[in-house]
């Protein structure tokens, strides 16, 4: 069960509203000339809103949409011996300073790109049910948490807002995409997700799991007549991988998510919500608001190295 809250969009003039997600929007801009929406770029704008157990929350953190864009930015850099992205600029206007991207506009591979280190979530639900995951067979014995022998591709289809992803086996995704465009999305999502944790690691930090998104400059043909794969969305993320402390990881257990712990455990304990009920989640307290923004602050200078100004 999600729930779309009917909050309205952005005023920003000289942009046109393209897609609203659940925390993040999109805009083309106008040519002033033309008054023609761009069709090669887009406006991406991270918000401050936040999703916990499926529902968007009626409280914003601050800074979370800057302290996102710029993490994002970040390992786009990490990342650009292994795939070049579609960040063209970071001048944007006043309104969304820091927290939005102007970026080429591409053909967005239909498939949602999940790489999995350790086993959590969706995947730990699916290898109960079937040993395997996205028709990949894992050893007995696995656990929540549970580091698997090799991090595994685990696709899946994208579903409209308000309906969850379905998974996909290897072979779905070649009959979708064709047989090389499905070997360089598998392979580059392995590679970022290896990447990731490399970069990870030195800072005490595990990435569990983490979902790209791949579009295709249809413009850059290789030798082979092949289009060039690029990075696109937002890049390993808390809203799109599972960042977890290493100190206190263990498998047989669900993990402390690195971000929004307090809000969960708030949510489930001391709001008096029942996540059962269908009912949307009170607002939260101002105290538990600041420490999650904390805690999205705390990743970002870890990880970066850099403080968050
Ligand atoms: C694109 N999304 C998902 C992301 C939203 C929705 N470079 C691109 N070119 C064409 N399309 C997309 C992108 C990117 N990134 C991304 N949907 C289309 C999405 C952020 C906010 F509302």
């Amino acid at each position: 069960m999600s729930r779309r809250v009917g909050r309205s969009r952005l005023e920003l003039p000289g942009y046109a509203p393209v897609y609203s997600g659940k925390v993040r929007e999109l805009y083309a801009p106008i040519d002033p000339s033309t008054g023609q929406a761009s069709r090669d770029t887009l406006l991406l704008v991270a918000t401050d809103r936040i999703s916990a157990y499926d529902f968007i929350l009626d409280s914003e953190i601050p800074d979370k949409g800057k302290v996102l864009t710029q993490l994002s930015l970040w390992w786009f850099e990490q990342l650009v011996d292994i795939i070049p992205n579609h960040v063209i600029s970071t001048q944007v206007p006043d309104a969304v300073a820091g927290r939005a991207v102007l970026v080429q506009r591409l053909d967005m591979v239909p498939v949602e790109c999940i790489g999995r280190a350790y086993l959590t979530g969706s995947g730990l639900a699916e290898y109960r049910q079937t040993s395997s995951v996205c028709g990949l067979p894992l050893p007995a014995g696995l656990q929540d948490g549970s580091l698997l022998p090799s991090p595994i591709f685990t696709p899946t289809t994208k579903a409209p807002i308000g309906q969850h992803d379905q998974p996909m086996t290897y072979a779905e995704v070649t009959a979708k995409v064709g047989i090389a465009i499905a070997a360089s999305v598998r392979d580059l999502t392995i590679a970022i997700l290896e990447r990731g944790n490399e970069i990870a690691a030195d800072r005490g930090i595990l990435l569990a799991d983490t979902k790209v998104e791949f579009g295709l400059d249809t413009s850059r043909p290789d030798a082979r007549g092949n289009p060039t794969i690029m990075l696109a969305d937002e890049v390993l993320t808390p809203d799109s991988s599972r960042f977890w402390p290493a100190a206190t990881w263990q498998p047989g257990r669900a993990q402390d998510s690195y971000d929004k712990q307090f809000v969960r455990d708030w949510l489930t304990s001391a709001s008096g919500w029942d996540r059962s009920s269908g009912e949307a989640p009170p607002a939260l307290p101002d105290d538990i608001i600041e420490a999650t923004r904390s805690k999205y602050v705390e990743a970002y200078e870890s990880l970066t190295g850099q403080t968050f100004a």
